[in-house]
């Protein structure tokens, strides 16, 4: 535990501080997409809780939706729930409002509290493995945990494919 890269560390220090006994594991593979942190875990893309974010377009709000990792994300039904019209943030607005970079964003500790909408899909899924801070970094925990850990709205997000 004590190894951990800088970023990866400042998730952990922040689920010591939700006290629920999650730890960040940090690996040699990759796990900067939803496929490759299955192939690193041995979990299926379902599993993944992928933290993705959003922006408001009038007022520039951040807006994270955490989806499970075999979703796309229907930004009409995310601009209709949050009544505002979004569109997808840039590298520098990710970094801005999270204080992480793309590819480990994690569902939680963001530099600006973002509006929270989690894909109902993954509250039928348990255990789940979100990212933690870096491209190399994850946790595990359960739907309901994510569910309390961020104060999100559960809600139908996900594009009919
Ligand atoms: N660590 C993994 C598994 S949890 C992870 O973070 N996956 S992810 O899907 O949540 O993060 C990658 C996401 O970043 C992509 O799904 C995509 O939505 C977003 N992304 C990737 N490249 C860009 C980019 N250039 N601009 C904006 N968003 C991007």
């Amino acid at each position: 535990m004590a190894d951990l890269t800088p970023s990866a560390r400042r998730v952990q220090d922040v689920l010591d501080a939700i006290g629920l006994g999650h730890a960040v594991v940090e690996r040699e593979a990759s796990t900067r997409t939803s496929e490759d942190a299955a192939n690193a875990i041995g979990c299926t893309v379902a599993q993944i809780a992928k933290s993705l974010i959003f922006r408001t377009k009038q007022t520039g709000r951040p807006v994270l939706v955490i989806a499970s990792g075999v979703n796309r994300v229907d930004e009409k039904a995310v601009g209709a729930l949050v009544g505002e019209k979004i569109e997808r943030a840039d590298a520098d607005f990710v970094r801005e409002k999270t204080g992480y970079a793309i590819g480990g964003v994690p569902p939680i500790g963001h530099a600006e509290p973002p509006l929270v909408l989690i894909d109902e899909d993954l509250l039928a899924l348990d255990p789940i493995w979100a990212a933690a801070g870096t491209p190399n970094a994850v946790f595990r925990l359960t739907p309901d945990q994510l569910v309390s850990m961020t104060g999100g709205q559960v809600a139908a997000v996900k594009k009919a494919s």
